[in-house]
């Protein structure tokens, strides 16, 4: 079917309201993404229709549920070209997966050992890593950007040596859009013999990560950031690795056999899926990715970038904006400011005219600090964006600029 954007936008009830008597022009995409009527419809099917607990009942309405929960687990396998389904680990979200790992890895590093990160990374993959090199006495270090937010990859081989043991990467920055070379960053780690996880949160609503083609070791999403609810997520580990690493949190459903002397841990991926999971949300993270393929990425990140190419082209034209993150390699993220305005107060005075977009650091202070700025303005578009709403921003922008200066 061919992309139609208005069709599209039928699908989302949220994208028919007005906020503060004007329509709704939602561009924080990259906070969360809005949700179709399928996905919506999927939470209440299950809470209407067959809400049980899953793996523990012989009951048909159990088994139902165990059913849509694991054929969930199927469609993220099939979509993210993961070989085995019990290398798929439902979480809470990227945060979730992220810990889970760094938690994991406390007893395999010390002193001596080297973790690195890039200096694009959102808090997520900051603070879990300071707190797994506060536990065992390894070491961070900071692959540097360039002034247009891209990775300096010279920089990142001369921290590489047999001493590093991890590297942690964001597929896509959350606060510039810049796309990282991960294919490269991969194989480079792999060389030195280094694991690398891949923070996937801001990629996966924008393209179709095949992991095996990566050959990534560990790979996190949120289902919330392409089109499912909050609250549950994803991550992806070889084999090999979710075997060696221990589990994250004890309690039901993770275990073999349990008495007071000893308790086993069952076999992947229940090791690390203690307690009751969120099931409609695993069963409609499915369904919003049947959704997204029905839309075709292809077709996604032909629309984005013509979004994305537009308004730069319609922003950079207002004197005094400057745009942070001009990198080649981009998605459809635009964080900004002008000069003697702060990002709050154009925030502010957009939203009254119906238009969502983030302002401040974006939890990557990092960055802000690089450019010496306390914040920016982040728009960040969606397939399901317009021209037009490229337009009404660039006019709101321009009438924040007017009442401000
Ligand atoms: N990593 C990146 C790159 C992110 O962009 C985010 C959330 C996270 C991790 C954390 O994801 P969570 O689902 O566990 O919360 N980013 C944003 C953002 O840019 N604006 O709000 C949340």
């Amino acid at each position: 079917m061919a992309f139609n954007v208005q069709e599209i936008r039928k699908d989302f009830p949220i994208l028919q309201r007005e906020v503060n008597g004007k329509p709704l022009v939602y561009l924080d995409n990259a906070a969360t993404s809005q949700k179709p009527q399928v996905v919506i419809d999927s939470i209440v099917d299950y809470y209407s229709n067959y809400n049980a607990n899953i793996h523990r009942g012989v009951h048909s309405l159990s088994q139902e549920a165990t059913d849509a929960y694991e054929g969930a687990r199927k469609k993220i396998q099939q979509h993210f070209n993961i070989k085995q389904t019990h290398e798929v680990i439902l979480t809470a979200g990227t945060t979730h997966g992220i810990n889970l790992v760094a938690n994991g890895f406390t007893e395999f590093l010390k002193k001596g050992d080297e973790i690195i990160v890039s200096a694009l990374e959102h808090h997520s993959n900051i603070v879990p890593w300071q707190m797994l090199c506060e536990r065992t006495g390894a070491e961070l270090k900071v692959i540097p950007i360039d002034e247009k937010g891209v990775l300096i990859l010279s920089e990142y081989e001369k921290l590489l040596s047999e001493n590093t043991k991890l590297v942690f990467v964001n597929h896509i920055s959350n606060a510039l859009g810049t796309i990282n070379p991960i294919a490269e960053i991969i194989k480079m780690a792999h060389k030195v013999g280094a694991a690398v996880l891949v923070d996937g949160a801001q990629s996966c609503s924008h393209i179709k990560p095949d992991l095996q083609a990566l050959d990534v070791d560990f790979y996190v999403t949120s289902a919330h950031k392409m089109c499912g609810p909050t609250g549950v997520g994803m991550l992806y580990g070889k084999e090999e690795w979710l075997n060696k690493l221990p589990p994250y949190q004890g309690g039901g459903e993770m275990i073999a056999e349990v008495t007071f002397k000893k308790t086993t841990y069952a076999g992947l991926p229940h090791k690390f899926e203690a307690g009751t999971p969120n099931i409609s949300g695993g069963i409609a993270f499915g369904a919003a990715i049947d959704y997204l393929n029905s839309i075709g990425f292809d077709e996604i990140e032909a629309h984005e970038h013509k979004l994305l190419q537009y308004a730069t082209e319609q922003l950079t034209a207002i004197e005094d904006l400057k745009i942070y993150g001009t990198g080649v390699d981009k998605t459809s993220v635009i964080s900004f400011n002008i000069e003697g305005i702060h990002p709050y107060d154009i925030g502010t005075i957009v939203d009254k005219l119906g238009i969502a977009v983030r302002t401040g650091h974006h939890c990557a202070q990092p960055i802000m600090e690089f450019y010496k700025i306390p914040g920016t303005v982040r728009a960040s578009f969606a397939f399901y964006n317009t021209k037009e709403e490229v337009d009404a921003l660039v006019a709101a922008v321009k009438k924040a600029k007017t009442m401000l200066t």
